[in-house]
């Protein structure tokens, strides 16, 4: 079962006990709208109540405004790692952000124990997730590939796996293995680091976008970015040890510009391994399966779980060959386990 622990969020709700303001609005007169200069930035990681913004003039640390607070929405995050906004800058180092530009898209998940629907955003405006997998070394888990993609799925952003390591495989040792993905529609790229293969076909796919980076430890993530360009020498690796250590962590993602394009950025996400599957409901999950869609209004029932339901149309479809077995076995474990154990499988 996924277990709620307490975040910074709880901590900085904590300390903006008192600027938050629920009762009614006599007593307190509202603030006067100040037209303060400001300028545009991309928060780029979140330290307890403080964000670190990316601007044209750099990297400010920057706290969020008064009266910002007072106008937050409960159902959502107030301030995402990825979301666009506006900072009313101090001196040279310092800012406030002043306000949140619209989300397009998120990578989110419910926050857990609320009756109230609420998203916990991980990430804000993401274009596309890069799921990073290795031909060998160590075995690729395709159980574990199919969660990455339902989280894709699920929050509705493309999704692109990357084959590394096919040096030690051969291509067609690795389309062995991944060919499945290709057919299923997802863009495929093999690759090798050590080959220097795919790197430019991959460069293409990230420029000017804000990607999420994700798979498995060991399969390469941090040198396929680093191949890229090898002078940004990515901590990547690093990253993910800030979860859960200490009080000022990291929460969630945090955002790389790479060095090329206008707004390249992409996003070491911890926080994806956290992302339940509690919230998608039973009969629910099969959307995910891009290739289960097509026949889910053909069951008979429609809150088929395709599982044991007579009329079952994804069903007579894996009989049919129609569905892959493997991928209709992924669906039952994870229908089964509930929630998305990334790191087993
Ligand atoms: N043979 C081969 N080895 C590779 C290739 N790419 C990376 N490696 C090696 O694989 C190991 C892991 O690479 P990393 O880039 O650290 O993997 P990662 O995905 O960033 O791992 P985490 O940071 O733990 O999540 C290193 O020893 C790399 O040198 C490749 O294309 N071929
Ligand atoms: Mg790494
Ligand atoms: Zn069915």
């Amino acid at each position: 079962m996924p277990r709620y622990t307490p975040t910074d969020y709880d901590a900085y709700d904590e300390a903006y006990e008192d600027d938050y303001f629920e009762g009614p609005v006599s007593s307190k007169p509202k603030p006067k709208k100040r037209l303060d200069p400001t300028m545009p930035g991309v928060v780029v990681r979140a330290l307890g109540h403080h964000y670190e913004v990316e601007t044209d003039d750099g990297i400010r640390l920057c706290r969020v405004r008064g009266r910002l607070l007072q106008e937050r929405r409960r159902d959502t995050t107030l301030v995402a790692v990825g979301d666009r906004v506006e900072i009313v800058p101090e001196g040279k180092k310092k800012g406030q952000i002043d306000s949140v530009a619209e989300r397009e898209s998120v990578l989110s998940r419910q926050r857990p124990f609320t009756n109230h629907p609420s998203e916990d955003v991980i990430l804000a405006n993401p274009d596309q997730v890069l799921i990073v997998f290795a031909a060998t070394d160590p075995d690729p888990h395709t159980r574990m590939l199919d969660r990455f993609l339902i989280i894709a799925e699920s929050n509705e952003l493309p999704a692109i796996v990357c084959v590394n390591k096919i040096d030690l495989t051969g291509l067609e040792g690795a389309r062995a293995i991944f060919s499945v993905y290709e057919e299923l529609g997802y863009p495929l790229l093999y690759a090798s680091v050590t080959e220097g293969r795919g790197l430019h076909e991959l460069h293409d796919l990230l420029e000017d976008r804000l990607t999420v980076v994700s798979g498995p430890s060991g399969v390469g993530k941090s040198a396929l970015i680093n191949a890229l360009h090898p002078g940004l020498d990515l901590r990547v690796g690093e990253l993910r040890d800030f979860e859960g250590k200490g009080l000022h962590t990291t929460r969630g993602a945090q955002l790389i510009r790479l060095p090329f394009g206008k707004e390249t950025y992409i996003a070491d996400t911890p926080g994806i391994r956290e992302l339940g599957l509690y919230e998608i409901a039973p009969g629910s999950l099969a959307f995910f399966f891009v290739e289960m869609k097509p026949f889910i209004h053909d069951c008979r029932f429609p809150n088929c779980t395709h599982t044991h339901e007579p009329s079952c149309a994804v069903r007579a479809a894996v009989e049919s060959g129609a569905i892959n077995a493997e991928r209709y076995e992924s669906y039952l474990r994870v229908l089964d386990g509930g929630d998305l154990q990334l790191e087993e499988w």
